[in-house]
């Protein structure tokens, strides 16, 4: 049966790249979250739009379901492929096309690789500014499918607020030109903005054209020892007001042990229970010495109970590391992830309430929170201990989130801040969306993806 398709697919396009060896099919099949097993029919890796474009009328023609597949550092499942799906993998479609030094706009394809992009910028005297830990192996189309925020949202917003157009093969194989790199344009609706975080739901980007930004002020970086969550968000206040802040994250003890295990270096002497990366503006020495002039205030309230300037690059590397590298330091207990937020202002009550939840509710798993405080984003990873059954594990995270899912409907929050729905978060919609929401959605879904083979089965069923 799979040999009768591939074969008709061969024949429909007898140039496109096809991979079908066991450990490719494992390799392609999955992302980070490591919890479903790859099964898809094959990978294709299309080299151009019009190849795209053929084997998306080819699959509508087959009734097969596409992956749309960019670095696959997804958390959510969103590019996973378990029943059979072909998936298409844009490496092959990963060069910078161009740059409009008028518009400041950079053209490139859905595959490159951010770090590349941000690359290309800064080589044109300006930057991408969207920012994250997994910037040297995720690409531009897998941020535009989930609309990815990361560090620097609190200063330069998500994905989307960069996009200044893009293609767009849907799913009926169609090519459209959406956002068409105009700053004012009033024709109508804004698809572009629906393809954004859409999850590869409504089609495959096969190009997108950033836009750039002057390159960030000179920064320093600075590392706090908080004694308590109840005092962050004060922190955060004092901070944000006093400083022109480019980043402002937080991470537990937990986190630290586990980055520290893995070659990460503490710069103090004492453990502490909380503690802030932040970066702010600092081309002057006027501002580093305001910026001194803040931490001493936040320690004369007891809020701060240590800190360490980055004095050297490599200094605040590894100040960075203590943050973004909790995630490849707990990978190897393939951690339930939460990726939840709420509005900043909602964050204490929420914090107290979520520590509160999970504390009593996870007895017996170490729970590492971290993430982007400074725009109401926190990661919470339900590590799974050695040796524990993986149905049991995942049976009692399902009954957590579900009491999580809670909690935030009544804060207002979302299941999913910036890591997608995928299948991971798909059985918690309802508590970030209304029904009326998801009606319109499926309806979107169904004008761009008639015959439904877009990413199947991930946000909704
Ligand atoms: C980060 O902020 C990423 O480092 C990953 O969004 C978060 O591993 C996670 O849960
Ligand atoms: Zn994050």
């Amino acid at each position: 049966m799979n040999d009768s398709i591939l074969a008709s697919l061969r024949q429909a396009i007898p140039a496109l790249a096809l991979k079908t060896a066991p450990a490719d099919l494992e390799h392609y099949g999955r992302d980070w979250t490591r919890r479903w097993t790859p099964a898809p029919l094959a990978i294709a890796l299309p080299d151009s739009i019009g190849q795209v474009q053929a084997l998306v009328r080819w699959a509508n023609a087959h009734g097969v379901a596409i992956v749309p597949s960019g670095g696959r550092t997804g958390l959510s499942g969103g590019a996973v492929a378990s029943r059979g799906e072909l998936v298409v993998s844009l490496e092959r479609m990963n060069r910078v096309l161009g740059f409009d030094a008028v518009d400041r706009t950079l053209t490139v394809q859905p595959g490159a690789v951010l770090q590349t992009v941000q690359d290309a910028a800064r080589e044109q005297g300006l930057a991408y500014p969207v920012d994250f830990g997994a910037r040297g192996s995720c690409t531009i189309g897998g941020n535009i499918a989930t609309n990815a925020g990361g560090i620097r949202v609190i200063r330069y917003g998500n994905t989307r607020d960069w996009i200044a157009g893009l293609k767009l093969v849907t799913g009926s194989g169609e090519l459209l030109e959406l956002g068409r790199s105009l700053v004012k344009d009033a024709s109508g609706y804004d698809l572009r903005q629906l393809v954004i975080g859409a999850e590869g739901t409504l089609g495959i980007v096969v190009e997108a054209t950033l836009r750039l930004a002057d390159p960030p002020p000179p920064a320093q970086t600075m590392l706090l020892a908080v004694p308590s969550f109840e005092v962050l968000m004060d922190v955060f206040a004092l901070f944000r007001g006093r400083l022109r802040l480019q980043a402002f994250e937080f991470l537990t003890d937990r986190g630290l042990e586990h980055v520290l295990a893995h070659g990460g270096q503490n710069p103090f002497d004492a453990v502490h229970p909380w503690y802030v990366l932040t970066e702010y503006d600092a081309a002057a020495e006027a501002d580093q010495a305001d910026a001194l002039a803040v931490f001493e205030h936040a320690a004369e309230h007891g809020w701060v109970l240590d800190g360490v300037i980055a004095n050297s690059e490599e200094q605040t590397s590894q100040l960075w590391r203590l943050r973004e590298g909790i995630t490849e330091a707990t990978a190897r207990y393939r951690p339930y992830k939460n990726d939840v937020s709420v509005r900043v202002a909602a964050m204490p009550a929420f914090l107290a309430e979520a520590q509160a939840l999970l504390g009593a509710s996870y007895p017996d798993f170490e729970v590492v929170w971290f993430g982007h405080i400074g725009d109401g984003n926190l990661h919470i990873n339900v590590l799974q201990p050695d040796g524990s059954d993986d149905d049991e594990f995942l049976r009692q995270c399902a009954h957590v989130t579900e009491l999580l899912a809670g909690l935030l409907q009544r804060h207002g929050g979302s299941i999913s801040a910036e890591h997608g729905v995928g299948l991971l978060k798909k059985p918690y919609l309802s508590s970030s969306r209304s029904d009326a929401d998801v009606v319109l959605m499926r309806a979107i879904r169904q004008a761009f993806d008639p015959r439904g083979i877009m990413n199947p089965g991930k946000i909704f069923d």
